[in-house]
C-alpha cells in the first residue's frame, strides 16, 4: 500500500538553501516513492531556547511504499550526507528531516511518533500542510 508522508525539512546552518535543495533531491530519489509536492520555504525564528540562527523550514509530500522505519532509516541516511553533527539536542543543524505525518498510520516506537508530538505547537508545520492541501 502506499501512503502520503509528509516530511519537515529544517536547516540553520551554513547554505540553508542548498541542504533544503539537497534534501528535496534526495527524498525524490527514493527508491518506491514519489515526490509529489513541496510548500514554499519559511524563514522562521528559532524554538527550543537555545540561542541560535533562524531556521528556513519546508514541508515535502512523498508518496512512498516504504514503511515508517524504512522512511526514517533513508531520512537519517540523507542527514548524515548532508553533514548534520549530532550534539546538542534542539541545537543547530545542517539539515533535519522529521516525519510529521504518515497517511492515517500511527506509530509509538521508542525512536519514532507519528503523527509527530511537534505538530500540536508548530504553526509553520501547520500552515505549510495547509497549503499542500492537507486537512489536520
Ligand atoms: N524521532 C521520533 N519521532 C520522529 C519522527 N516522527 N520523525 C526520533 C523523525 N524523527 C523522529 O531527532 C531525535 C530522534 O527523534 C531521532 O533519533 C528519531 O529516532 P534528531 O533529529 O536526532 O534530534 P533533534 O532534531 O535535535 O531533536 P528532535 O526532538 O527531533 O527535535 P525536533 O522536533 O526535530 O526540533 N526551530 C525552528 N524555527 N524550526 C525548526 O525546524 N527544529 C528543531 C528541532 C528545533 N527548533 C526549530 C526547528
Ligand atoms: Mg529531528
Amino acid at each position: 500500500m502506499r501512503d502520503i508522508a509528509y516530511i519537515a525539512l529544517g536547516s540553520n546552518l551554513g547554505d540553508r538553501s542548498a541542504h533544503l535543495a539537497h534534501a528535496r533531491a534526495a527524498l525524490a530519489a527514493l527508491p518506491d516513492s514519489r515526490l509529489i509536492a513541496v510548500s514554499s520555504i519559511e524563514e522562521t525564528d528559532p524554538l527550543g531556547g537555545v540561542a541560535q540562527h533562524s531556521y528556513l523550514n519546508q514541508m515535502a509530500a512523498l508518496e512512498t511504499a516504504l514503511d515508517p522505519r524504512a522512511l526514517l532509516a533513508a531520512l537519517q541516511r540523507i542527514e548524515r550526507e548532508a553533514g548534520r553533527v549530532r550534539d546538542e539536542r534542539w541545537g543547530a543543524r545542517t539539515l533535519d528531516l522529521d516525519i510529521v505525518k504518515f497517511g492515517d498510520q500511527e506509530v509509538r516506537d521508542p525512536h519514532l511518533i507519528i503523527p509527530h508530538p511537534g505538530l500540536e505547537t508548530r504553526d509553520f508545520w501547520r500552515r505549510e500542510l495547509a497549503e499542500l492541501g492537507e486537512i489536520m
